[in-house]
């Protein structure tokens, strides 16, 4: 099993080599029969639920690269964007004896204890898509991207439309206490800083459809036609939101118009059919990158701390053009 290979800490190896005999009897892929793949590697995937159609892509995409093909058991669960179930998942991970965590996490806070119990079990973990405000000591990596970059992207579009036009705004923001809320709001608001540009209001939707309707239904109860524009975190919020402003008698896109964050397919669609106005890309495919910093780690390679994926913007002209060969 490969965590007898990882014991690096020569004084902590003997628990661990006892610790990994324990689970080694319960663990597929590591009892070392023949045929069950001794070379496994174990993987536990803590992911945060199956909010958006980001999501949907992020969890294809890990499953794709820690597959059985190549070399990995996986062992899924998705916490239904519940922090104590994704730190349960996590602790049952430990428990199992597996290889190497990696987590998707919900909230940037709460995360310390957990990480240094896997760090305690000598279980490497690596972070993918948020991050944590826990000490990077407690984690090998993170691969992800740069939500503040994101916000700050939708945010300059925003003013190059409507600064100097006393235009009234409203937000959609993701999950509470998620780092690409918060760091998509940060970079959002120092955008349209110094402009006209007026908040009418800012609520989380959490990042799912319904929950952007349900909170666009409001804001349409109480603001109605003053609301020039909406920032939406996400796609499927935005796409949630469509439905009420339909329901309500107006047109997005043109009454309303409408900037968001992913580009998955359902959003460059309502984008490319004049919908929507300006989609900020945000790259759900990090599995291969994932999987590649697990073996890398377990390996005992030195890997980078941090590895920020690209991310494109979209106008409606592009979308048309590029909606065809969008890979999700
Ligand atoms: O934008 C949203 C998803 O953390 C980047 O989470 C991710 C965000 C993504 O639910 O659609």
């Amino acid at each position: 099993m490969k965590k007898k290979m990882l014991a690096g800490a020569a004084l902590l190896s003997a628990m661990a080599l006892a610790f990994t005999g324990c689970a080694g009897n319960t663990s597929p892929g590591a009892s070392g029969e023949p045929g069950d793949g001794g070379d496994v590697i174990k993987v536990g995937f803590a992911q945060t639920g199956s909010e958006s159609g980001w999501r949907s892509a992020n969890t294809e995409s890990m499953k794709e690269a820690f597959s059985k093909e190549n070399g990995f058991d996986l062992v899924f669960n998705a916490a239904d964007n519940k922090q104590e179930a994704q730190i349960a998942a996590v602790r049952s991970f430990i428990n199992q004896g597996v290889d190497a965590i990696v987590i998707a996490p919900i909230t940037v806070d709460g995360w310390d204890d957990v990480l240094k119990e896997a760090q305690d079990a000598q279980i490497p973990v690596i972070l993918e898509d948020r991050t944590v405000s826990a000490s990077e000591d407690l984690y090998a990596s993170w691969v992800g991207l740069d939500f503040e970059q994101e916000g700050r992207t939708a945010g300059e579009w925003v003013k190059e439309n409507f600064d100097g036009k006393g235009a009234n705004l409203v937000i959609l923001e993701g999950t509470t206490g998620s780092s690409a809320a918060l760091d998509r709001a940060t970079g959002f608001g120092e955008a349209i800083k110094g402009t006209d540009i007026n908040v009418l209001d800012s609520q989380t939707g959490d990042f799912t459809r319904d929950g952007g309707k349900k909170v666009m239904e409001g804001y349409l109860q109480k603001y109605g036609k003053d609301i020039d524009v909406l920032f939406a975190h996400n796609d499927d919020m935005g796409l949630g939101a469509l439905d009420a402003i339909k329901a309500a008698g107006l047109t997005p896109g043109k009454d309303i118009q409408i900037v968001t964050i992913d580009a998955v397919k359902d959003g460059m669609t309502a984008l490319a059919n004049g919908e929507f106005n300006f989609i900020v890309e945000c790259n759900p495919l990090l599995g291969e990158k994932a999987a590649e910093l697990v073996k890398d780690v377990l390996a005992g390679k030195t890997v980078e701390k941090k590895t920020i994926v690209e991310d494109q913007s979209f106008t409606q002209e592009q979308a048309k053009e590029v909606l065809d060969s969008r890979p999700y």
